[in-house]
């Protein structure tokens, strides 16, 4: 292959690879508004990570389009065989394990963040939620502080929470693996049958958000979706209480809000 022709498709690449990272970096079409606390950090750990895939997705892909045309079959020419190139496999090995080292560090205080250290439950909202197929049971603790009585809060399809506070949730499924899923917030959780999953999140926006489950959980799986409310703090209060008393949830699901699970 002539050098020029040669040059321009890597020149392509390169283009279309800083094309990528730039609008990743810009914030990127494709990401959904975000309202949480936590969610820069995670746009970052996504941007950071898809700088890295990008410019190694182009090395990889470049050398291996340079290679198909610069060894194509020519009349006359004779394949050669190569086996084996200690110094090459030991580079290609180790620089994606270091990437991925320095990854699995760089990410862990987002992650213990998101996943590890819940905040206090006695400073959070408590929230109960059980999916089934195919819909989303809310349950809040009404005026008394305890579930499971005649006080309680229920709701099918919707999430109320107040701005800017830290929401404590406790997840159940009854049928299937669902994955309670917040764009918005950048919260995406499975929750098994069988666990109680404790997850949290804030929002720093008022506004109506999507709710939805991200596991294909049967046929109706399309249709379990669910609203995300994000009240002023006073607005929330005085909506709960308006709700206080609305039952039981439609079933007995029997279970109390049990710290640490
Ligand atoms: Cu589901």
């Amino acid at each position: 292959m002539k050098g020029t022709t040669r040059d321009g498709i890597l020149s392509v690449l390169v283009g279309v690879a800083l094309a990528c990272s730039g609008t990743a970096f810009a914030g990127g079409p494709w990401l959904p508004e975000n309202i949480s606390s936590l969610g820069e950090r995670v746009d970052y750990l996504y941007r950071v990570i898809f700088v890295i895939t990008t410019i190694m997705l182009v090395l990889t892909e470049g050398a291996l389009v340079l290679f198909v045309f610069r060894y194509r079959h020519r009349p006359g020419r004779r394949v050669s065989q190569v086996h084996d190139h200690p110094v090459v496999e030991t580079v290609w090995s180790v620089i994606p394990g270091l990437i991925l080292v320095f990854l699995a560090i760089y990410q862990w205080s987002a992650w213990a963040d998101a996943k590890v250290r819940p905040p206090d439950s006695a400073s959070a909202v408590r929230v109960q939620i059980f999916a089934r197929q195919f819909e989303w049971h809310v349950r809040y603790a009404g005026p008394d502080g305890e579930f499971a009585t005649a006080d309680d809060v229920t709701m099918i399809n919707q999430l109320h929470i107040p701005q800017g506070k830290p929401i404590l949730v406790q997840a159940r499924a009854q049928d299937v693996i669902h994955s309670f899923f917040l764009p918005n917030l950048r919260v995406k959780q499975d929750i098994v049958p069988g666990n109680t999953v404790l997850l949290w999140f804030d929002a720093l926006k008022n506004g109506t958000y999507e709710i939805a489950c991200a596991e294909l959980c049967g046929l109706g799986h399309y249709r379990m979706r669910a609203q995300l409310f994000v009240h002023a703090p006073e607005e929330f209060e005085s909506w709960l209480q308006g709700k206080s008393g609305t039952g039981a949830v439609p079933e007995d699901w029997g279970w109390d809000w049990k710290e640490g699970t």
